[in-house]
């Protein structure tokens, strides 16, 4: 029997993104983007792995498509690669019309995320998101893509993660654009907010009634004790992982604190008058991207080397017991229950969880792939999610990532969050355990 029934109209869905799946670089006018540089720089990527090739999707989306309506599920989030609508290019734009007419056909709500990390690289060339240019284009291509799907887009996520591009890219280097310029990126993360601010205006005056989103990765920020220094490391990174992005666009302003924390690292001079309202305006729905918790506490000397938390040197991240994946993420659903809850205390406001799953070592063998873990993992994070429901949370819908072995940026293809076994060699898909697992709550809309 269902013991845990989801309310009526759930979006249950699987995420994606463009570099992570699609492969075909060089085709139907696509550019290069800042994740193309970076692949082909020796040492930045495990086994010098690119997405060249990825998971061929471009190519086999209608298989993809068809595999989506054999799970039942009801969404699936895509993202559109700007590198292929640069520059006025159609041809990109008729790849995501297809795509979209092929879920809609399969009665899946199509969610584009407009930029999940694939920086065209001329744009980066140009400054990249530390120039102020590169938001005001995004909101050309954000218009471009509203104007021919808006019509059939269920949901618009405006950015992916900004505090990976912002940080991973600017201030520790780890991911493309590779720049280890510690305080860089606290004006990406700015021109990231704006390009969301900028894009939710752009897709609503194209498409007024679309539904506009934007997906953050949230922690629930744990302190290792209740020392006031371990207590303050923590109140550091989650003000710089959590609230810089969600407060600025549900509260219209920047957090007090970090500004007083990044002030020797900054004078945040690059945040104009006007900015602040267009990044505030209102959203629909707020998506949660969550993995595992973070246990943070002081640390004895300050950090040397590139790290991506400007302004909150001296702090240390420690081990949350429990569980690994194959990232040697801690299992830990409780830290979801944690952050929904948060998001509703302190902000009110409707979310949706727009990715959370996990990596494990899965075989093929027979034309099967049990992954007990990743069931697990989904269970608990489902169950997690059902009890910040009963909580009070207004959670709209569930996004697992990934529908597809992919692409684990800097890590390569080792990592594999698919609940579709991909073999690289072949493309042959496999629905894994979890994948038929998923299904099943599916059509029980509970577990
Ligand atoms: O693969 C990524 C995705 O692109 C963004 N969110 C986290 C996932 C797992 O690392």
């Amino acid at each position: 029997m269902t013991q845990r029934r989801f309310p009526a109209g759930f979006w249950w869905g699987a995420a994606t993104a463009a570099y992570q799946i699609e492969g075909a670089v060089d085709v139907d006018g696509r550019v290069p983007s800042i994740w193309d540089t970076f692949c082909a720089e020796p040492g930045r990527v495990a086994h010098g792995d690119t997405g060249a090739e990825a998971a061929q999707h471009y190519r086999r989306y209608r298989e993809d498509v068809g595999l989506m309506r054999e799970l039942g599920l009801g969404a699936y989030r895509f993202s559109i690669s700007w590198a292929r609508v640069f520059g006025g290019e159609t041809r990109g734009l008729d790849f995501y019309d297809r795509l979209v007419d092929e879920l809609c056909a399969a009665g899946i709500k199509p969610v584009a995320t407009l930029y999940h990390w694939d920086l065209p690289q001329s744009l980066e060339d140009g400054g990249g998101w530390l120039a102020r240019a590169t938001p005001e284009r995004f909101a050309d291509y954000a218009t471009a893509a509203a104007e021919r799907l808006g019509d059939r887009v269920a949901l618009w996520c405006t950015v992916n993660e900004p505090w990976c591009s912002a940080f991973l890219g600017y201030s520790s280097g780890a991911h493309a654009p590779a720049r280890a310029e510690g305080a860089a990126g606290l004006t990406a993360a700015h021109h990231l907010l704006l390009a969301h601010g900028l894009a939710n205006l752009a897709v609503r005056a194209a498409a007024p009634d679309a539904l506009v989103s934007c997906a953050l990765n949230q922690g629930a920020v744990r302190a290792v004790s209740d020392s006031p220094a371990d207590l303050d490391a923590a109140r550091r990174i989650d003000g710089l992982l959590n609230r810089l992005f969600v407060d600025p666009i549900l509260r219209g302003a920047y957090p007090e604190d970090v500004l007083e924390d990044t002030r020797t690292v900054t004078d945040w001079s690059f945040v104009q008058d006007a900015d602040l309202k267009a990044i505030s305006t209102p959203i629909d729905v707020l998506g949660v991207n969550y993995y595992q918790p973070d246990l943070v506490g002081a640390a004895a000397e300050p950090q040397t080397g590139p790290w991506p938390f400007p302004g909150s040197t001296g702090v240390a991240f420690h081990k949350t017991p429990g569980p690994l994946t194959e990232m040697d993420w801690t299992v830990d659903p409780s830290g979801l229950f944690e952050l929904l809850t948060r998001l509703k205390r302190d902000y009110d406001v409707p979310v949706m969880i727009t990715e959370n799953g996990a990596a494990y070592a899965d075989v093929a063998a027979d034309g099967r792939v049990a992954d007990p873990d990743r069931i697990a993992y989904l269970d608990g994070h489902l169950k997690a999610a059902h009890d910040a429901i009963t909580a009070g949370v207004d959670l709209r819908g569930y996004f697992v990532w990934s529908l597809l072995d992919n692409f684990e940026w800097a890590l390569g293809y080792g990592k594999r969050f698919g609940i579709v076994h991909v073999d690289y060699e072949t493309q042959r898909r496999t629905l894994k355990d979890s994948a038929r697992w998923y299904r099943d709550v599916i059509a029980a809309n509970g577990l």
